[in-house]
């Protein structure tokens, strides 16, 4: 038995009751480390950079072993630039590139700049019209009950590469579960947390990371995943939300 643990902090009231997203996350644990999880996630909603959480939700919830999904890790590339105008430039590309039509690209960022604070989950958007698929408005789709397979030697690893931050390491098991989804093309994001300038592109074919995707200061991140027309949109949400899912990687071991 698994335990997904999840959290999410807002400030000045609940989510739903239109309280400020401050930060959330998601693990799937062995229930030795479900106290420990707990602990760390609420260190986390109080110490965080967009500000003070006055609403943390926690949830635990038991996850059959037998329903998990294994998934091999993205190959991970890092391409810096000299700014944010040409890490959006070349994200831009490496979307394309992954079948994300112009308009889609050019309505996924324009989406993304125009929110006016971050959302708690992603957008969903046709890879060909750009058109918003999900009808979460502010809120969005968070995906859920995933985490890294074999903890001790999958972080060991990381380290070793040089991406042993927690964003990172958070962002790669997200993207890895994204991009397997059914349907998805590409996914575009950037972080919301002011002092984190980095983001990604992802896809099957790899994780793209930009250290420079946003101004430093900015609270203002997000995330869009880029979607094959004819997906049937309730299944995708579906296994988004709900799919227990263990990132494993085949390097560790070598
Ligand atoms: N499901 C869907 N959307 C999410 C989730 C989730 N579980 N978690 C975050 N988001 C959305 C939400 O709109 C946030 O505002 C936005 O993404 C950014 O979230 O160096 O730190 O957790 O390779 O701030 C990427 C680069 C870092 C890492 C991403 O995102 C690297 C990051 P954050
Ligand atoms: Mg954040």
């Amino acid at each position: 038995m698994l335990y997904s643990v999840r959290m999410r902090a807002a400030q000045g009231a609940a989510h739903e009751a239109g309280g400020r997203h401050i930060s959330g996350a998601e693990r799937l644990v062995p229930k030795e480390l479900v106290a420990e999880t707990t602990q760390a996630m609420l260190d986390r909603a109080f110490e965080h950079s967009r500000g003070q959480a006055d609403f943390i939700n926690i949830t635990v919830e038991s996850v059959a072993a037998e329903s998990v999904r294994l998934l091999q890790l993205l190959p991970i590339t890092t391409i810096d630039t000299d700014d944010v105008p040409s890490g959006r430039a070349e994200a831009k590309l490496v979307l394309a590139n992954s079948g994300v039509s112009e308009k889609a690209i050019e309505a996924g960022f324009e989406k993304l700049l125009a929110l006016e604070d971050s959302m708690r989950g992603a957008m969903l958007i046709c890879a060909e019209t750009g058109i918003r698929l999900d009808l979460r408005e502010n809120r969005g789709v968070r995906v859920s009950r995933m985490d890294i397979g074999d903890d001790a030697a999958f972080s060991k690893w990381l380290a070793s590469q040089g991406f042993g931050n927690l964003h990172i390491r958070e962002a790669i098991v997200l993207a890895t579960k994204v991009a397997n989804a059914p349907g998805m093309v590409a996914e575009i994001c950037w972080s919301d947390d002011p002092e984190y300038t980095a983001g990604y592109a992802a896809s099957l074919g790899g994780y793209m990371r930009f250290p420079k995707l946003k101004a430093y200061g900015s609270p203002l991140g997000g995330r869009v995943f880029f979607i094959k027309p004819g997906t049937n949109i309730e299944a995708l949400i579906e296994y988004l939300e709900n799919q227990p899912v263990l990132v494993i990687n085949g390097e560790e071991a070598g």
